[in-house]
């Protein structure tokens, strides 16, 4: 019975000290390299093809040893990829969770290795704060409000059948991610301060194009007088435009759309006319996070949040920024 408790305590005492003072005990680091074990979500939109890329890049910039997973956007091989890293005692563990909940049990896992974790792009929903060091991505909730406040001030144009009223039909991220979360509840926060303004249908399209397809074919169908479109990304607007002109109308004249990321795809369609606006998110995340890795490697204090810093763009801007467009 002491015996037993004894041993508890020293695992929780061993957890909690090694992660405040270097990260993993992992041979690696010892002889300067740093390896890394990253959980990416999948390959689902240009946005996160873009992030990968930036990730991978920088991981080589800053010599450090990156193992790269593709969890297809399920949970359950993102959790395998970390418990994966545990077991090779990487130094550090990076993730971009694909939907909030459900991470402690294996964030537990890290810690008692005594293994930091970074959270990258997207958040988790835990209670217990002592499972990651630091999370580096965008404020979801402050994209969505700004495009609904594009289109809160734009409104006299934005009711294209002229019947009084905007119907908005809105296409979700990923069911149960922060962005798809985060994004909803920003841009609804803000339209409900026009009472002309309203949400007919919302489903989710899985942030990718050909999930913003199918949505957009069934709500031509099911609803009526649709004026404005928003998509919390990019990919599943594009996927909207191919419906709609399918359907013999005009995409960002007959129906107005509103997305987020600004992604060169995106951001072509925009100046083409066929987007009427987006809200940029930011995929550039690598350098920020392989300078956060070698700062926790180090022992040095790390912010606990990371906001990046991002813009809007209507299509004159769009047209004026994509010629030197990174991604
Ligand atoms: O907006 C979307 C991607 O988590 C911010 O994931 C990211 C989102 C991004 O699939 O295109």
């Amino acid at each position: 019975m002491i015996k037993k408790t004894l041993v508890a305590a020293s695992v929780v005492a061993l957890g909690a000290g090694t992660l405040s003072a270097c990260g993993g005990d992992g041979a690696s680091a010892d002889d300067g390299t740093i390896t890394m074990g990253f959980a990416q979500v999948g390959a689902e939109s240009g946005w996160r093809t873009a992030n990968s890329a930036s990730i991978q890049d920088s991981a080589e910039e800053a010599g450090i040893d990156l193992k790269f997973t593709d969890a297809q956007q399920k949970q359950e091989n993102q959790i395998k990829a970390i418990r994966s890293y545990i077991q090779q005692d990487v130094d550090v563990i990076s993730f971009s969770p694909v939907v909030e909940t459900g991470w402690d049990a294996v964030l537990q896992e890290a810690k008692r290795a005594g293994i930091p974790v970074i959270l990258t792009d997207r958040a988790v929903d835990t209670e217990d704060e002592s499972l990651y060091v630091s999370f580096l991505g965008s404020d979801f909730v402050a994209e969505g409000e700004k495009a609904g406040q594009w289109l809160v001030d734009n409104a006299g144009d934005m009711d294209v059948d002229g019947d009084g009223d905007i119907n908005v039909v809105e296409l979700q991220g990923t069911t149960g991610a922060a962005p798809a979360i985060d994004r909803k509840e920003g841009f609804e926060s803000v339209i409900e301060s026009d009472p002309t303004i309203s949400i007919g249908a919302s489903q989710t399209g899985d942030f990718t194009r050909d999930g913003g397809k199918q949505v957009m074919e069934a709500f031509l169908q099911s609803e009526d007088g649709i004026d404005v479109v928003y998509a919390h990304n990019d990919d599943m607007g594009l996927g909207a435009i191919e419906a709609i002109e399918a359907a013999g109308l005009v995409p960002g004249e007959d129906i107005k759309i509103i997305t987020i990321d600004a992604v060169k795809d995106g951001m072509t369609a925009l100046a083409d006319g066929k987007i009427n606006y987006i809200v940029e998110c930011n995929p550039l995340l690598g350098p920020q996070l392989m300078d956060l890795a070698q700062k926790v490697i180090d022992g040095e204090e790390v912010p606990r949040r990371v906001v990046t810093e991002e813009t809007t763009f209507t299509q004159e801007q769009a047209a004026e920024a994509l010629p030197t467009r990174e991604y």
